[in-house]
């Protein structure tokens, strides 16, 4: 008896151990920053400073409406501790449906489009779908590229867990240069 309950201990403990290695397995890592922190920003992409509890930090990125098409762009030089394939997402807010969709250029791959969705007058994360971006450690540039007027962004966010699907503001992890 006491035998058999030793093995039932041990064998407990060897499924805890199993079942918190998989979680780590499974858990990755997670780049989330500022889109008003943007560097070299050129029109009509511009930073809006203004606080509020609708979004996060000292404001967010807009493209006005009435604003020429495929214009307009800002930097980030991010650091990726953890190399691998990132996916990657924008907290936005469109105006209406003239302006939907915001580009995310990283390093030398081609410019994702991200949103073209119908939610309209609401903050709410964007992917670029069908996108993934192979990062090696150490620095890499993040271009947000402006695509229609009408449109606001609030956060980046990159994630190497393709399931992972961010909701509402999410904590910052670094602060672009
Ligand atoms: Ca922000």
């Amino acid at each position: 008896m006491r035998k058999q309950l030793i093995y039932l201990v041990t064998g407990s403990v060897l499924g805890a151990v199993l079942i918190s290695g998989a979680l780590s397995a499974a858990s990755t890592t997670k780049i989330c920053f500022e889109a008003e922190l943007g560097k070299d920003v050129q029109t009509p992409l511009k930073v809006v400073n203004k606080a509020s509890n609708n979004w996060s930090g000292a404001g967010y990125m807009e493209v006005p409406e009435n604003s020429p098409k495929s214009k307009g762009s800002a930097s980030y030089t991010i650091t990726v501790s953890d190399p691998g394939y990132y996916y990657v997402w924008a907290r936005t807010y469109w105006k209406d449906g003239c302006g939907n969709s915001v580009g995310i250029q990283i390093d030398s791959y081609s410019p994702a489009t991200l949103g073209q969705d119908g939610t309209y007058n609401h903050w709410h994360w964007v992917e670029a779908k069908g996108a993934k971006f192979n990062l090696s450690a150490g620095k890499h540039t993040i271009k947000l590229l402006g695509r229609e007027p009408g449109i606001m962004v609030d956060q980046i966010f990159l994630t190497k867990d393709s399931e992972y699907v961010p909701v509402a503001i999410r904590p910052v992890t670094q602060k672009p240069s």
